[in-house]
């Protein structure tokens, strides 16, 4: 198994609270409860003691997370952005406000290295209206992403294939072809562990 060392560097609540950009980062991004943080620990194998935050309730992640990783065997440090999630229906206008706010900051962000998005998608649920959003604006900042599809293990086996085909040729947007998981450290997660620095280095010779 692949091992990362991961420091939290930064929680930001606002933009004057952004850290400088130092290395490469890889947003994670995804509606409220769709399992962002989850996905975070699953990475960095904190499954049981928990790096980030993580609650049944949607809206538990409020700020920017900077996770610095050092990947090792010799390959550069990057970081992994944990962001709030969005579509949670129960939070105020104003929180919302902050919320694209915050957001729209960190995408705009001078000088800012962000290589591409991770976004996760429900695999019950397909993309949902947020999720549409989130790929048009992407799309708009020509921003690369890898969709990751989470709660794999909550769909019976015999219809995972038809789902996951039905969702593919709906015409989702992704580097390569979406990964399932399920919030554990999982194969599929062990994938995206041993490909994320190749991705980086790829996306950076080509941007
Ligand atoms: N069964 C299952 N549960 C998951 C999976 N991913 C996340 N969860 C659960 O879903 C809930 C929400 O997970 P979080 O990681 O806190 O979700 P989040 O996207 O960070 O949510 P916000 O911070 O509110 O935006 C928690 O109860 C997790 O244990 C998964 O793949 N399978
Ligand atoms: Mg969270």
């Amino acid at each position: 198994m692949t091992n990362w060392r991961a420091e939290i560097v930064c929680t930001a609540y606002n933009n004057g609270q952004l850290p400088a950009p130092q290395v490469p980062e890889i947003a994670i991004a995804g509606r409220s409860n769709v399992g962002k943080s989850t996905l975070i620990n699953a990475l960095l194998n904190r499954t049981s003691s928990h790096i980030a935050k993580v609650s049944s309730k949607p809206g538990k992640t409020r700020s920017l997370n900077f996770y610095k990783i050092d990947p090792g065997e010799g390959r550069p440090p990057f970081c992994l952005v944990d962001l709030p999630g969005y579509g949670y229906a129960a939070r105020s206008p104003d929180e919302r406000a902050g919320w694209l706010r915050l957001v729209n900051g960190y995408f705009a962000g001078n000088g800012r290295d962000i290589s591409f998005v991770i976004h996760l998608i429900d695999f019950r649920h397909g993309p949902l209206a947020g999720d549409i959003e989130l790929t048009e604006w992407l799309d708009s900042l020509d921003m690369p992403r890898l969709v990751v599809f989470t709660k794999g293990d909550k769909v019976p086996r015999g219809r995972a294939r038809p789902m996951y085909q039905k969702y593919v040729s709906a015409g989702l947007i992704s580097i390569m072809p979406p990964l399932v998981t399920t919030g554990k450290n999982d194969a599929e997660t062990e994938r995206l562990r041993e490909i994320m620095p190749a991705i980086i280095a790829e996306v950076g010779r080509l941007g």
